[in-house]
């Protein structure tokens, strides 16, 4: 039987199948089923148990290449427009070359390897080789600049999605721009944008994810987290690319017809990490410390001060109270 549920989970890769059904399946008990992939599991096949789903087996062998990548993709907007490079300084960098060379509505850049991957504001962000998604997308929307910024929280709510339906983990969003896994940050969003008076010319979104990163180094090993780190499994980056950019696109043809959030706000705001707590925003000017209480329809921060007057604030580093940072 053990050979048999193999063969099964092999011949179905991803996907789910219950306990329940595994044991009338092969008519016998479920305890027997859940002993068999227990012994499965310790001879090393990546099996993952997710509550109210069942086992799987993943798809870790599958490439993370152009070729894989593109084939996976071919009916989507990005279709032969993704590109792939095992080393590249950033790939928000890299997207803008190809965008001139090769332009189309919607580019996506990855590598293997970032060597001057960027976070907001000049920072760095660590992107080691073999262990995370190091990608950007460019698209082009006929929108005026100042709805640009919608679109961090589109590709948040895509990130979010797909890294809850591939690792059964509860992601949420911390506003604006990170994905947050127990606390900790596990997914960083840069959106960078060419615009001119009343238009803009592309929006690069930049997603770095940690996936299979076992360690951090110092400075950031209290902010950080990977998938594995969080799960104890290895995650396919080729389906995990396909899983953010497929939910990416869906949000993203939503928004354009409206160039609100109003498709998918009350999931951010579900996810919200930040909703419901005392936070700080950090801005150029001022810090403010307030209450995070709503998002709007145009993905902006409501934040209520002690004397219950509200602000509505569209920028700004948050630290939330006692998750790493304002305490
Ligand atoms: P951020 O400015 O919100 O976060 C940057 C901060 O996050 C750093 O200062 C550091 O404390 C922490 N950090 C650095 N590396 C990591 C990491 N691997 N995991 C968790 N925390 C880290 C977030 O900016 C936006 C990051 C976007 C990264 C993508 S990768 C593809 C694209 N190319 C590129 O150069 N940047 C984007």
């Amino acid at each position: 039987m053990k050979q048999k549920i193999l063969e099964l989970l092999k011949e179905n890769k991803e996907t789910y199948f219950s306990g329940e059904a595994l044991s009338k399946h092969f008519g016998v008990s479920r305890t027997a089923i859940w002993k068999v992939i227990k012994q499965l599991k310790e001879s090393g096949y990546p099996i993952q148990s997710v509550n109210n789903r069942g086992y799987r087996l993943l798809e870790t062998d599958a490439p993370y290449t152009e070729a894989e990548l593109r084939y996976r993709m071919k009916a989507s907007i990005f279709a032969d427009h993704i590109f792939y490079e095992d080393s590249v300084t950033s790939t928000s960098d890299v997207i803008k070359g190809i965008n001139l060379k090769r332009p189309a509505d919607a580019i996506v850049c990855l590598a293997d390897i970032q060597t001057n991957g960027r976070g907001r504001l000049g920072r760095a962000w660590q992107s080691p080789s073999g262990t995370g998604i190091w990608m950007s997308i460019l698209v082009k929307p006929q929108i005026a600049p100042e709805f640009a910024v919608q679109l961090t929280q589109v590709a948040a709510v895509a990130v979010v999605e797909a890294i809850r339906e591939e690792t059964g983990l509860e992601a949420g969003i911390k506003w604006p721009n990170d994905i947050i896994v127990s606390s900790k940050k596990v997914c960083g969003i840069l959106t960078e944008m060419s615009a001119e008076m009343g238009a803009v010319n592309y929006v690069i979104l930049g997603i770095g994810v940690n996936v299979s990163t076992e360690s951090f180094p110092n400075d950031i090993s209290e902010v950080a987290t990977s998938l594995y780190l969080e799960s104890g499994e290895l995650f396919s980056r080729v389906a995990l690319v396909e899983r953010i950019l497929r939910k990416f696109e869906t949000e993203y043809q939503m928004f354009l017809n409206t160039t609100t959030l109003g498709h998918c706000i009350e999931r951010c705001k579900g996810y919200s990490v930040t909703l419901g707590k005392d936070i700080s925003v950090i801005q150029p000017a001022r810090t403010i410390y307030a209450r995070a209480v709503s998002l709007t329809e145009k993905g902006e921060l409501v934040i209520e001060h002690k004397d219950g007057s509200r602000e509505t604030v569209f920028y700004g580093e948050v630290s939330v109270r006692g998750m790493n940072g304002y305490v």
